[in-house]
C-alpha cells in the first residue's frame, strides 16, 4: 500500500469526529460475524477467520485498548444453531511484520497471516459475563504496534478465529483510549482486507470504503453468499451507481471495474443495497489488477465520495438530433 503520509494525516484530521467502532456507523453494519469451524460455508463465512488492523498516529503516546462487544457466543446478538457449542479466539498482534507481512494482507488465512508478536489472546465460549458486554484487550503502548510509514502510524492486528462449533459469533470492536469506556483516539482508524459481516435485518444500504491509491487501474469486487439479496453498487467521484455482480447462496461472484484518473487517491463507496428483511451474513473483499487485496477503512479516508456530475455535459446545448 503506497498511501502517502501527508495525505493520510490531512484527511484523518477532518474525520476524527467519527468514532472508531468496527464495523463503523458510517458503514451501516452492526456486527461482524465469525462462525465456528464446523459451521457450513453456506451460512456466509468463507474461512471462519476475521483479520482487522487498527492504526494509531505516530505522535500518539498514551496507552490504547481494543475493546470487543459481545465476544462470547450465546445469549443475545449471536446466530445459534442447535445447542451453543462455539468457541472463538481473539488474538492481538504487534511488532515487526504484524501488518507488513504479505500473508497478513491476504484474503485467506494462509502462511504467516498471524505474523508479528502475540500481545494478548483469549478464547470465548458461551459466557454470560461477556454477553452483550465488553471485554477489553490492553493497555498497549502504541510503540508495541508495527510502525508503518505508509499508513503514518503504529498498527495492531486482531485475529478472530472460530475454533469449534457451528454457531455464528456476532461482535463489534472499538479502538479506545480508555479501558472501560469507548473513547476515540484522535487520528486513529481501522481497516481490513476482507470482512465477514451480518447485514442489518431491515432492508437498507450498507457500505464498504476501499481507498484507491495511484497504482490501481482496476478493481474487482468479490462477494460470497449474498443470497442475491438486492444490489451491490459502486459509487465514487466518477461513478454513479455502477452495478457489481451479486452472489447467490454459498457461492462467490465478482465483477471488475476500471478506475479513472479522477478516482486515484480517493475512496470508493461499495454499497450493498439489501432488499429483504431477513438475516443475511456475507463476506466481501476487493482486489486490484495484480490480484492483491485493497484495504477498506472503517472511517472512509476523505469521507464518503461524492459523485461529480460533468458540467460540460449538462450545459451543452441540445442539437435536437439523436
Ligand atoms: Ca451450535
Ligand atoms: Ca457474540
Ligand atoms: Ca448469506
Amino acid at each position: 500500500m503506497k498511501i502517502q503520509l501527508i495525505l493520510f494525516s490531512l484527511l484523518l484530521f477532518h474525520l476524527n469526529t467519527l468514532a472508531q467502532r468496527v464495523p463503523n456507523e458510517v458503514e451501516n453494519i452492526d456486527y461482524l460475524i465469525t462462525y465456528g469451524a464446523q459451521a457450513a460455508l453456506s451460512l456466509g463465512d468463507d474461512d471462519h477467520v476475521q483479520i482487522l488492523f487498527f492504526s494509531v498516529p505516530l505522535n500518539y503516546k498514551s496507552p490504547v485498548y481494543i475493546r470487543v462487544y459481545d465476544p462470547d457466543t450465546g445469549g443475545t446478538h449471536d446466530e445459534i444453531h442447535g445447542i451453543v457449542n462455539t468457541k472463538t479466539k481473539f488474538s492481538v498482534y504487534g511488532g515487526n511484520e504484524a501488518f507488513s507481512n504479505k500473508d497478513a494482507q491476504k484474503v485467506n488465512p494462509t502462511g504467516k497471516f498471524d505474523s508479528g508478536s502475540l500481545l494478548a489472546s483469549k478464547i470465548f465460549g458461551s459466557e454470560s459475563a461477556y454477553d452483550a458486554n465488553w471485554y477489553t484487550f490492553g493497555p498497549f503502548n502504541p510503540l508495541q504496534g508495527e510502525r508503518s510509514e505508509a499508513i503514518g502510524g503504529y498498527i495492531f492486528k486482531l485475529i478472530v478465529e472460530g475454533l469449534q462449533g457451528d454457531d455464528g459469533n456476532q461482535y463489534r470492536c472499538f479502538f479506545s483510549e480508555q479501558p472501560t469506556l469507548n473513547r476515540s483516539i484522535e487520528g486513529a482508524n481501522a481497516f481490513a482486507y476482507e470482512y465477514t459481516f451480518k447485514l442489518p435485518k431491515a432492508k437498507g444500504i450498507s457500505h464498504v470504503y476501499p481507498f484507491i491509491d495511484r497504482s490501481v487501474v482496476s478493481i474487482t469486487q468479490n462477494n460470497f453468499d449474498y443470497d442475491r439479496d438486492g444490489s451491490i453498487l459502486i459509487y465514487s467521484v466518477a461513478k454513479n451507481r455502477h452495478e457489481g455482480t451479486t452472489s447467490g447462496d454459498n457461492e462467490w461472484a465478482k465483477s471488475k471495474h476500471e478506475m479513472k484518473d479522477a478516482e486515484k487517491n480517493t475512496t470508493l463507496d461499495i454499497q450493498i443495497q439489501k432488499q429483504s428483511q431477513g438475516e443475511n451474513a456475507m463476506s466481501l473483499y476487493i482486489t486490484n489488477q495484480y490480484d492483491e487485496a485493497i484495504p477498506f477503512f472503517a472511517i472512509p479516508i476523505g469521507g464518503p465520495p461524492k459523485y461529480k456530475y460533468d458540467l460540460k455535459v449538462t450545459l451543452k446545448p441540445s442539437t435536437g438530433q439523436n
